[in-house]
């Protein structure tokens, strides 16, 4: 079996390119997944993983949140899913005599792609004071090292619990239960750098902050629109979804500044005539400007507005608040703003205008192209005021869809994972256990990071994820987080978090979602909830990548024993026990749990309820949907610059390098690209396969730089570029952030391209 990781680092990137394709999946995605896998986990084992992916008796795959139909198919799962389980489920091992020979200023110079390679974490490991190596420790010691720094603290406020989307129901639960009960409110989570923005804007506007579709609805729609979404690579599964659509008889609109394959033509590997021909799904690409969106939907919506018999007046009149001034600001939109804000033809949004009055029942897909902007809050809440127009909320085929990123990032909200929590849920907690929580809002992510930064924050515990790669402005982040006195890392992989660390830091490594789980009750199985409010039971079958490993709620439970002593009356040691105590807990704490744990049993699990989907019920301030009326914005460009989105290549998972491929891109054996319309190229004379730095401009006037980037001409939008993320989180500004949402900005970051010295 190919299980040895890859021979030295710093790895090369050096960029190969060729022409962008348009389609995806097909022969090729069946090829690559089975190359993954079985690099990582050799055939036997490969064999005995997927065929457990997202089946009902199996495991939740840990790539996207998109749901499973109802009949599941035997190969369940996509290329990048079959990656994620491959990456979790390889052989490939990190132990003690790992970090004995490398040290931690050895590890530092590593890239994130080499650290990933090395395999899963076998032990506890601890760094002590001054140390440069990592030792391994007993869980004993660890949780006492915990524990004593998090009472030495000042006030609970000054320790921080960093959720990634992973995260079990029954972990996340125990995990804000045990902050609560400490004292605090300090919940970050990778939320606050993805949908918070849809989170904000749906929930001011519906009353909830989740979509309203279910996958049927996306089969029976009209018309879809993808906004600011590739789900050829991030949400593979969603073309399956796309293409029944088609075959249905709907309509898509993509709204992009990149052409992506995989919303061109999708060649479904499932289907032997899928295969040979595949589907065109864009009947409409609008290659917008990074930002544009906000005044598409505004001129979109004033010409429904102008359009006699358009508007769902009865819709309208019954369920909506704030109709009046909405419609004016609306009827005030202006075509040649709008022209300039989105870069399209008039033409072209004439076209889209048809397509949505000839269309019932329309649908709004969206993803991180809509939510990580400056007036995201205000592009979501016009995506809404455009659906509420003609009723599309509450009918079967119409709806909100933000397409969700972790597997299990939904549900961990729903769990409580939230610096601003609502007070109902902190009135049903403390009923329940018998706590007092804090009614005070803790620190998002960018909040936690100025609290490190600012000595008012020096315990940072993070259950998963990837907290220094994935933050903005990667040098201050990581000197936030040196200042920390102690940081831990709830982990199965070694990432770049466990190399810049506090004075003192710890390793904890975990079960992941492939693994079996055994307590002393029995096997235990944890619960997920999808992007469309389905939650189900996950259940492991490998046997763990170590005798070492404890799950991530015995890790909480153990954790809060050690912090709250006697005095805590909450039962964590039979909470570990028995994940099943935990979901009864759940099922009175969270509304539409009830029976939680009889009705997880049943085979692929239950739908929550949705006010707006299920009856048209509005639970906002107003009681109605609300129509509202921002002004529009979108990015200034100042001369000769560029505004840039960092965004996913195919071979990654966040900051998890699955390889140095973008193959739907056409880019290969290197990520350090820059990709810019040619024209725009030829303007600032940037030649393709010149090396350029780029230079981020911020108001605090601070130079950030990412240097040594191949410029690739790529058919973007005029004024518009793209490169990967995390590389480039060095130049995305702490406070450039989201109004509302405070999600960092990474979609539209302005640069300067500087001809690089070397290369
Ligand atoms: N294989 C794989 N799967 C993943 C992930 C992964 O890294 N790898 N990550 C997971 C996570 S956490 C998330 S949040 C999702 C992310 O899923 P996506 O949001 O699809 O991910 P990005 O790569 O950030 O892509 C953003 C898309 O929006 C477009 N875009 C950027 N700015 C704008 C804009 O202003 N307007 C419009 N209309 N479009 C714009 C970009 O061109 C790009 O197509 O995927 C999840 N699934
Ligand atoms: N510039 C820029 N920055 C971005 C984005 C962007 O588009 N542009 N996207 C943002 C988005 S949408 C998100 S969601 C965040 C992602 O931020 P994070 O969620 O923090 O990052 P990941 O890379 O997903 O985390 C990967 C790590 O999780 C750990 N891990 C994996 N599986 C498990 C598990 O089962 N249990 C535990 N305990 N640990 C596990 C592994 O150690 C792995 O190294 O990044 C954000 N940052
Ligand atoms: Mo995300």
């Amino acid at each position: 079996m190919a299980a040895k990781p890859p021979a030295g680092d710093p790895v090369q990137d050096a960029p190969q390119v060729a022409a962008p394709q348009h389609a995806a999946a097909g022969l090729p995605a069946i090829a690559h997944t089975l190359r993954a896998a079985h690099q990582q986990m050799g055939t036997v084992r490969t064999a005995r993983t997927l065929l457990k992916v997202n089946q009902k008796d199996g495991f939740d795959c840990p790539g996207c949140a998109w749901p499973e139909e109802d009949k599941r198919h035997t190969a369940e799962f996509c290329e990048n899913g079959a990656k994620a389980v491959a990456e979790e489920a390889t052989v490939r091992r990190v132990t003690p005599a790992f970090f004995a020979q490398h040290p931690v200023s050895d590890l530092t110079e590593r890239s994130g792609y080499w650290l990933g390679q090395q395999g899963r974490i076998t032990e506890p490991m601890f760094l002590d004071e001054g140390a440069d190596r990592y030792v391994p420790v007993t869980w004993e010691r660890a949780f006492e090292l915990i524990g004593s720094e998090l009472k030495a603290l000042g006030s609970p406020d000054e320790a921080v619990f960093y959720t990634s989307g992973r995260t079990s129901n029954e972990a996340a639960f125990l995990l804000q239960l045990f902050a609560r009960e400490f004292g605090t409110n300090n919940l970050p989570d990778c939320s606050n750098m993805c949908h918070e923005s849809s989170g904000s804007a749906l929930t001011e506007t519906i009353g909830i902050g989740k979509g309203s579709v279910s996958l049927d609805d996306l089969h029976k729609a009209e018309l879809i629109i993808v906004a600011g979404q590739n789900p050829g690579t991030n949400h593979p599964r969603m073309l399956t979804a796309l293409e029944k659509a088609k075959h249905a008889g709907a309509q898509i609109i993509s709204v992009n500044p990149l052409p992506e394959a995989g919303l061109e033509h999708f060649k479904n590997p499932q289907t032997p005539q899928g295969m040979l021909k595949g589907t065109s799904l864009t009947d409409l690409f609008l290659q917008i400007r990074l930002g544009g969106d906000q005044a598409l939907f505004r001129l979109l919506n004033k010409l429904i507005l102008d359009t006699p018999g358009a508007v769902d007046e009865l819709f309208v009149r019954e369920h909506t608040h704030g109709y009046e001034e909405f419609a004016a600001a609306a009827k005030a939109a202006d075509w040649d703003e709008t022209l300039t804000a989105t870069g399209l033809e008039r033409a072209d949004i004439e076209r889209a205008l048809k397509l949505v009055l000839a269309s019932k029942s329309v649908i709004v897909c969206w993803a991180m192209g809509l939510t990580q902007h400056k007036h995201s809050v205000p592009t979501i809440r016009e995506v809404v005021n455009f659906l509420l127009l003609r009723g599309n909320i509450g009918r079967t085929g119409a709806g909100v869809c933000p397409v969700r990123g972790h597997s299990n990032v939904q549900g961990d909200r729903t769990m409580g994972i939230f610096e601003r929590p609502a007070p109902a849920f902190l009135d049903a907690l403390d009923k329940e256990f018998g706590i007092t929580s804090p009614r005070h809002h803790g620190y998002d992510v960018v909040r936690a990071i100025q609290a490190l930064r600012d000595g008012d924050a020096k315990v940072f515990f993070a259950m998963g994820g990837n907290f220094v790669a994935a933050t903005p402005d990667t040098h201050v982040t990581e000197a936030a987080m040196r200042r920390a006195r102690l940081t831990v890392h709830v982990s199965t992989k070694l990432n770049r978090s466990h190399v810049v660390t506090g004075t003192r830091a710890l390793i904890l490594p975990t079960l992941g979602r492939t693994d079996k789980d055994v307590q002393k009750s029995g096997k235990q199985f944890v619960t997920v909830e999808d992007s469309m409010s389905m939650v189900h039971a996950s259940r492991g079958n490998l046997p763990p990548a170590s005798r070492h490993l404890l799950s991530e709620p015995a890790i909480v439970a153990r954790m809060a024993r050690a912090a709250l002593g006697k005095e805590s009356a909450t039962p964590w040691e039979e909470f570990e026990q028995d994940y099943g105590l935990i979901r009864d807990r759940i099922s009175r704490v969270v509304p539409g749990f009830e029976d939680f744990n009889s009705r997880v049993a049943r085979p692929g699990g239950f739908v929550l309820p949705h006010g707006p989907r299920d009856e048209r019920r509005f639970p906002t301030a107003t009681g109605k949907a609300n129509f509202t009326a921002a002004p529009i914005e979108y990015p200034e460009l100042p001369e000769g610059r560029l505004l840039l989105q960092t965004l996913r290549s195919h071979d990654q998972y966040n900051t998890t390098i699955y390889g140095l491929d973008d193959r739907y891109r056409g880019i290969k054996d290197g990520r350090r690209v820059v990709l810019v319309n040619p024209e725009d190229a030829q303007a600032l004379g940037l030649a393709d396969g010149s090396y350029t730095d780029l230079i981020s401009e911020w108001k605090d006037g601070v130079e950030r730089r990412a240097p040594g980037f191949r410029v690739v001409h790529y058919p973007t939008a005029r004024g518009c570029a793209a490169a990967y993320y995390p590389e480039t989180n060095v130049l995305v500004p702490l406070d450039a952030t989201a109004d509302t949402s405070n999600t960092p900005a990474s979609k539209s970051v302005v640069v300067r391209l500087e001809q690089s010295p070397t290369v």
